[in-house]
């Protein structure tokens, strides 16, 4: 049966790249009706430094971001991947599959660690095999994800095929990422060649989930554009990044596409452009970022929700860690 699994790092304060490229997916993949597990990946935060008080903090904020955003803990396993250990235990056994050569490639790790590769932690470096660990400790098929993930989950595939074929068994699922929509990759509201990110230096770079109306305005007012006003076809706005990005969050925000915005914003300049976007937003996210500060007002709830959850996921993990073990020949006594 189809299990859809996916999850959001605890690294800082909720994105509208996060809500459009993850979190309103999620609860539409809910909707629909397939089993789906979403976790709050505490244990990928720490791959860089997060301070503990604000660690506790942002994983009650992911929590309230997806109940808020429509993900029902009944329907859904919503629960912090820190509470169920089975996740560093089969990380660790894919650190044994996976091989130097394929991390090696991680185009993800060579963005963030920059020039500065050998002051990474050795848990940055070995992130995308607990990634694995993550998805087929459930046995999920489906995983969506944002863009900047598809290569991630492409590595989960190669994992599970290489343990399959070394043991000779047909145990873990070749699992899809499930990219679409039109928001797949938000950028950065001050270029747009870089991807909207929560830990990005300035503020201004994107829209949290948290933003009041004002703040939500005026960052978009102060979006880096072109000059030029939108085109009447998609096909020139090819070599216009910014404006590109600003029309496919308007189409996501919309449910719409961006072929639907440009029929009818067409021709339309910034001034009349970024306010009907902003509004858009405001619409969009202000009944969401209320619900959030109201369930963040009561902690012990989020982590009530989060602890039921981990027990959940505990029981579809359990099995197939004993199993795992068991074809690679370690003893459980
Ligand atoms: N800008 C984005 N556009 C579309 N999707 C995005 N996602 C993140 N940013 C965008 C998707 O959100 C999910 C959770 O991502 P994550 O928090 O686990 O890690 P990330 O992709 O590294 O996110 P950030 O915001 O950039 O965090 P930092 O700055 O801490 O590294 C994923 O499905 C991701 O694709």
């Amino acid at each position: 049966a189809p299990r859809v699994f996916s999850g959001i790092k605890p690294s800082g304060g909720l994105t509208l790249g996060n809500y459009l490229g993850a979190i309103k997916r999620f609860v539409e993949s809910q909707n629909a009706g397939t089993e789906s597990m979403f976790c709050v990946v505490d244990m990928h935060a720490i791959t860089v430094w997060q301070d503990p008080v604000e660690l506790r903090r942002a994983t009650r904020e992911v929590a309230a971001g997806y109940i808020a955003s429509g993900i029902d803990p009944e329907r859904a396993i919503l629960f912090n991947q820190s509470q169920v250990s089975q996740h560093a235990e089969l990380g660790w056994i894919f650190n044994c599959v996976a091989r130097l050569g394929w991390m090696n490639r991680m185009t993800q790790f060579k963005e963030k660690a920059g020039k500065n590769a050998e002051k990474q932690s050795l848990g940055l470096y070995a992130y995308p095999s607990l990634m694995a660990a993550d998805i087929l400790l459930y046995h999920a098929t489906h995983v969506p994800v944002g863009e900047d993930q598809k290569q991630h989950v492409e590595l989960t595939r190669d994992i599970a095929a290489k343990f399959n074929h070394d043991y000779g068994v047909d145990f873990f699922p070749l699992t899809s990422p499930v990219i679409d929509g039109p928001a797949t990759r938000v950028m950065n509201l001050r270029d747009g060649t870089k991807k909207m990110s929560k830990s990005g230096e300035s503020d201004m770079e994107r829209i949290n989930m948290t933003d009041d109306a004002d703040t939500i305005a005026k960052k978009f007012k102060k979006a880096r554009t072109d000059p030029a006003p939108l085109p009447e076809t998609l096909e020139a706005l090819k070599d216009r990044p910014e404006a590109r990005n600003l029309v496919d969050i308007y189409a996501a925000l919309s449910d719409t596409t961006a072929e639907t915005v440009i029929a009818e914003h067409g021709g339309a300049g910034w001034g009349q452009f970024k306010p009907a976007l902003a509004d858009l937003a405001v619409e969009r996210l202000a009944p969401i970022a209320t619900e959030m500060r109201r369930l963040m007002d009561e902690p012990a709830e989020i982590d009530r929700i989060l602890g039921r959850g981990a027990e959940r996921a505990r029981e579809i993990a359990a099995p197939i860690l004993s199993r795992t073990y068991e074809i690679v020949g370690l003893i459980r006594s």
